[in-house]
């Protein structure tokens, strides 16, 4: 009986004391500012949702939010309700006309144990009811929920959060790129860059070009990635392929719009562009060659003839995607452009005479200059990987920054606007989240967590006013080695969180311990909750380690809200039949002998971390 009721009070406690003790709330990305107040508001049948824009994209969302978490509560327009009538107890207050200012994109989150309101305008009183989601604690009872006071007001550090993920290499269907969009929202990312195109894929239809997708979609089979660990020239003879008719593209728009993200399409040129080839040759200076969509990974050595013909077709591609994309970006990708094509071809030599061109890295900008005018001249921006700097550029191109950040720090240098997106900063989530044998396979690398967290986006060598050009960071997927949706997950999962704190929490604001173990345990179990397959991070205070001494502390928090520890120090793989860690340990090693403490974290619907391993030795004689 005295151990039942510890265990009862250690995990009534859990959840709320994660939140008394935590400045943030649980709340990711960590807020402005957020002070709790004493007291909760009851969320029941009977709490009425006052907005004052009833038809407002945010507030439809929580209505169907609330709808779907069973915790239907009626939404009435204020506006219909005398003034001095106004009963604002047990209410939401969704307030888009409220007086007074706030910063772009930023809201106020007031909870008393009377009611909630929010202050918010366009995608501010989205973020805020992102927020309240976060804060809300579903009860067992059907249609009632806690949610602790508090007063929050919030804002984000940078305009541009981006999350991108690579369709071509391998495809995803509409429902989860609505699936992935939903995370993003959740999180306050606020552009999807969309890579659409690629040599192993072309994946939008395009009216007017119809074997873009007809032969440009479809590959005859697979480089398989790496077998038993050692790059392969195998393939898998399996024919694969995938692409989005403008109706489900229009269809994706709208749901993002939705959730107040924009989607930036890349269409990549002028390398990476074999499937294109493949399906119109005459885009290529060697139109006799004969193309095929690319199988395997890395360079296809092939890229678009900078010739009239390919611009004609090209104007006419890009006109279509941006019918279909009303943003202001259209990426236009520019990256690692094997220039063999050009240098064999009499056209391209011709030209760079021609054009007084300095040799073929002249012909990259010539051809970047071209696209970028008729872009400009429908109204929009470009945005290009660093590459498209070389040669120079008109003001109001915008930069990623891949190859580290010496791009993104040359651009703001020349004004352009820039989006710090360097794989050495943590941000390629094709690469490993440890160097763990266990991992799956992937391109390689190694960017845990913690890394990709301690990232901040503005280089100290710039100045104060080119500082203003980093307008965001973001995160990219490429998806080589990733063939799967849950495999997408896992490798965007948890990361994202901490690249979305990342873009939105000040720098000032950023705590990893904070972070990683009062904030993220709780997220976790949200993510399990809505079906997502993140990976488990091993238990904090579990990490491979090699120590040397007679007694050992372990002392280990879970990573995942709910999940168990299990281990072993007898050398074997420990499992859900091993004795479950719940309390801090000694251990002991006598002299000259050595224990493997060895851990596993399962969690509530059974996902499991990797195993890690705790080497502690006694070398004394
Ligand atoms: C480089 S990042 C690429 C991609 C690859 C990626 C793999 C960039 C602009 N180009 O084509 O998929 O590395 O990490």
């Amino acid at each position: 009986m005295k151990n039942l009721l510890l265990v009862f009070i250690l995990t009534v406690s859990t959840g709320a004391f994660a939140q008394k003790s935590d400045p943030n709330m649980g709340i990711v990305p960590a807020p402005v500012s957020a002070k709790r107040e004493s007291g909760e508001f009851k969320l029941t049948p009977e709490t009425i949702i006052f907005v004052d824009s009833p038809d407002n994209k945010a507030v439809v969302f929580f209505s169907n939010y609330l709808k779907k978490a069973g915790l239907a509560s009626s939404v009435t327009d204020i506006n219909t309700i005398d003034k001095n009538h106004r009963n604002l107890k047990n209410s939401i207050v969704l307030s888009l006309n409220f007086k007074g200012k706030l910063p772009a994109e930023g809201y106020e989150l007031h909870v008393t144990p009377n009611n909630i309101t929010i202050n918010g305008r366009y995608s501010g009183m989205f973020y805020g009811i992102q927020t309240l989601i976060q804060l809300i604690q579903k009860s067992k009872s059907p249609g009632y929920a806690i949610v602790p006071c508090a007063t929050i007001k919030d804002y984000p550090r940078f305009g541009y959060r981006g999350m991108h993920l690579d369709v071509s290499r391998h495809f995803f269907d509409v429902d989860f790129i609505k699936k992935y969009l939903d995370v993003m929202a959740a999180y306050k990312l606020n552009n999807f860059h969309w890579h659409l195109t690629d040599d192993q894929g072309w994946r939008i239809e395009i009216k007017k070009y119809p074997k873009l997708t007809e032969i440009g979609s479809q590959r005859a089979q697979t480089k398989i990635g790496r077998v038993h660990g050692v790059d392969s020239d195998l393939y898998d003879n399996t024919p694969y392929g995938g692409f989005y008719t403008q109706e489900q593209i229009a269809e994706v728009v709208a749901y993002a719009t939705d959730r107040y993200i924009n989607i930036v399409p890349e269409i990549e040129m002028p390398g990476h562009s074999m499937a294109a080839l493949a399906a119109y040759p005459e885009m290529s200076c060697d139109p006799a060659k004969e193309y095929k969509v690319f199988e395997n990974w890395g360079d296809s050595k092939e890229a678009f003839c900078p010739n009239d013909v390919t611009f004609k077709m090209l104007h006419e591609i890009l006109y279509e995607v941006m019918e279909l994309f009303p943003g202001k970006y259209i990426h236009i990708g520019g990256d690692e452009v094997n220039k063999d094509a050009w240098k064999k071809s009499d056209f391209c030599r011709q030209l760079i005479v021609d054009q007084s061109l300095r040799d073929e890295n002249g012909l990259q900008s010539y051809f970047i200059s071209n696209i970028e005018k008729f872009v400009n001249s429908q109204g929009r921006s470009i945005i290009g990987w660093d590459e498209i700097l070389e040669g120079g550029l008109a003001p109001n191109a915008t930069v990623m920054s891949w190859r580290g950040e010496a791009g993104g720090i040359a651009a703001a240098q020349m004004g352009h606007d820039v989006i710090m997106t360097p794989g050495s900063g943590g941000l390629y989530f094709d690469h490993a989240q440890s160097k763990s044998t266990q991992e799956p396979l992937s391109i390689g690398g190694n960017a845990p967590l913690s890394k990709t967290y301690a990232y901040d986006p503005v280089p100290s060598s710039l100045s104060k006013d080119q500082q203003q050009h980093i307008i965001g960071v973001q995160a990219n997927l490429w998806t080589e080695y990733i063939a799967t949706p849950d495999k997408v997950e896992y490798m965007l999962l948890p990361r994202m969180l901490a690249m979305a704190e990342t873009g939105w929490t000040q720098q000032a604001g950023k705590d990893y311990k904070n972070f990683s173990m009062q904030r993220l345990p709780h997220q976790l179990a949200r993510l399990e909750e809505e079906g997502y397959n993140y990976r488990v991070p091993v238990p904090e205070g579990a990490k491979d380690t090699t120590l040397t001494g007679n007694k050992f502390n372990i002392d280990l928090t879970p990573s995942v809200e709910g999940a168990k520890i299990h281990y072993t120090i007898d050398g074997f793989t420990p499992r859900e039949t091993d004795l479950e860690y719940t309390t801090p340990l000694q251990i002991t090693v006598p002299s000259g002998k050595h224990i493997d403490f060895q851990a596993i974290e399962i969690t509530p619907a059974g996902k499991r971390s990797i195993v890690s391993d705790i080497k502690m030795a006694n070398d004394s004689k």
